[in-house]
């Protein structure tokens, strides 16, 4: 009965039940957690969202939001019931309105991050956020899982980008919080509930964001270093002659790249030789030589071994995307423990040599794959186990890696999840690491929006 009721809300173009077409629906990119559904549908309105969810509210069927499902933790994928609604928002895919003179842009929340880049651009404005996945994932899925990306450090997380929300409540109601003003002080900030929350408080069918200038010219450098705790006093340098100019600053190690050089065609490790870490930042200084200028004491004073800056669009693109690939490359040797973890940037030197130090006593068998956003205290350090390693055994060994690096986060004031949320993968870790009032003050916001609990449920809390 509501199977039918949910086909009339949204058309026959709507939703499927094929087993071919809801296949890649519904596992994640990883295929590390699989799921089934009767249903996915594709809502194409607001209205129709709103209409999907009072339907599924009265049959107390759950539903789980799935934007472009290029996720990290399988918050995007239905549990292996087979009875959550998979509620896909590929349809809602338009851009609703640009403002040049507001710096402001309102797209629907099943937009492609890529396409509102460019619809910025054609008005002669910057839609910072910026991330591997750009030409998959979608501006509701970045609000859902207050995604971070390559320009934090100049521009925040997705969380600063946002001016509005549209969402669609547990009971079917609308909020609409979509305005584009900078200051608004009437009531709570309420806006800021759905950012981060991973669909498990509302549908965020509706997006409004900051644009900014379209940025000066930006050039490309990587340096070649001898150990990652070097990376966070070159930033320090760099910043001093450079200041904020520097709009991304990535960590990537030797392990890392070569995986990257392995497996992905067309790439080359641009130094003659190889070095145990590597830096790669992106700096609006124009076209004059203000890189070369801040670049050359750096490496004569030794802080770095080596430098190259790209001369071109061309060999920019390829030294981002060596980056990019990263994940691809990692996914080819198997399923890394992943742990995407913050700490204050001040402790990010003592997480490593912590870190290293631990995993060679501890985990001796383990490879690091160890890259990310250390400009922003965010390290993407992820753990290969031998293949050797099967069943029972294996799983021990994955939670014995990840309890020694949440340990080592919770030491230094971290967090064990800096920007890809927690979905499923990260739920009984938050349990553990999170403070109780915290974790309190969480189940008191989800009730209180979702009694019922039809939003996403298992995920997160
Ligand atoms: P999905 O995967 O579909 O969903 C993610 C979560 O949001 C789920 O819990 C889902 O239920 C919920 N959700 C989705 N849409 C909605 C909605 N409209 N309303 C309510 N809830 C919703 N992430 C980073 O932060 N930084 C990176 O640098 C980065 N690089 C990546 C590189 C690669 C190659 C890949 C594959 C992923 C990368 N990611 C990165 C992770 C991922 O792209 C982001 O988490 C992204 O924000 C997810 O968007 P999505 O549309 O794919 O969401
Ligand atoms: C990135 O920074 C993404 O490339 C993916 O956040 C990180 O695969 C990962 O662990
Ligand atoms: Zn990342």
């Amino acid at each position: 009965m509501l199977i039918e009721t949910l086909k009339e809300i949204v058309g026959p173009n709507g939703w499927t039940v094929d087993a071919a077409d809801l296949e890649p629906h519904l596992t994640e990119w990883r295929n590390v957690v699989r799921g089934a559904t009767p249903i996915m549908v594709k809502p194409a309105t607001t209205d129709e969202v709103s209409a999907v969810v009072r339907a599924c509210a009265a049959a107390g069927v759950a539903i789980v939001p799935q934007g472009g499902n290029t996720g990290m933790c399988a918050g995007a994928v239905p549990d292996p019931s087979g009875e959550q609604v998979l509620l896909n928002l590929s349809r809602m895919n338009r851009i609703r309105s640009v403002d040049a003179a507001d710096f402001s842009l309102v797209a629907d929340a099943g937009c492609v991050l890529a396409n509102l880049q460019r619809a910025a651009e054609e008005v002669d404005r910057l839609f910072p956020l910026s991330l591997g996945g750009e030409g998959t994932c979608q501006i509701g899925g970045n609000l859902a899982t207050d995604a971070g990306g390559i320009n934090v450090i100049r521009y925040g997380t997705t969380r600063d980008l946002v001016l509005g929300v549209e969402a669609v409540l547990a009971d079917g109601r609308v909020y609409d919080g979509l305005r584009t003003l900078r200051k608004d002080t009437a009531g709570y900030d309420l806006k800021q509930l759905f950012i981060g929350s991973e669909g498990t408080l509302g549908i965020i069918t509706g997006v409004a964001v900051k644009l900014f200038p379209a940025q000066e010219a930006s050039r490309t450098a990587m340096l070649a270093i001898d150990d990652a705790e070097k990376a966070v006093e070159l930033l320090g340098v760099l910043r001093g002659s450079l200041d904020d100019a520097i709009q991304s600053f990535e960590l990537i190690g030797m392990t890392a790249l070569d995986l990257v050089l392995e497996h992905i065609p067309d790439t080359r490790l641009p130094f003659e030789s190889a070095a145990p870490w590597y830096v790669l930042l992106e700096a609006t200084t124009g076209e004059g030589d203000r890189l070369e200028r801040a670049l050359l004491p750096v490496v004569n004073s030794g802080l770095a071994r080596d430098a190259v800056i790209a001369k071109n669009d061309r060999e920019s693109d390829a030294l981002w995307r060596m980056r990019h690939s990263i994940s691809e490359a990692e996914k080819k040797i198997g399923q890394g423990v992943k742990h995407d973890i913050s700490v204050p940037i001040g402790r990010m030197r003592d997480f490593l040599t912590m870190g290293d130090a631990r995993l060679a006593e501890q985990i001796p068998e383990a490879t690091l794959v160890a890259f990310g956003h250390v400009g922003d205290g965010n390290l993407h350090y992820n753990v290969v186990l031998p293949k050797s390693l099967l069943g029972d055994d294996l799983v021990a060994r994955r939670k014995a890696v990840s309890r020694l690096v949440y340990d080592l986060v919770a030491e230094l004031n971290g967090s064990i999840s800096a920007e890809h949320g927690i979905g499923v993968l990260k739920r009984d870790w938050l349990h553990e690491y999170k403070d109780p009032v915290e974790l309190d003050l969480m189940r008191t916001l989800k009730t209180a929006l979702d009694p019922h609990s039809i939003l996403n449920p298992g995920k997160v809390i």
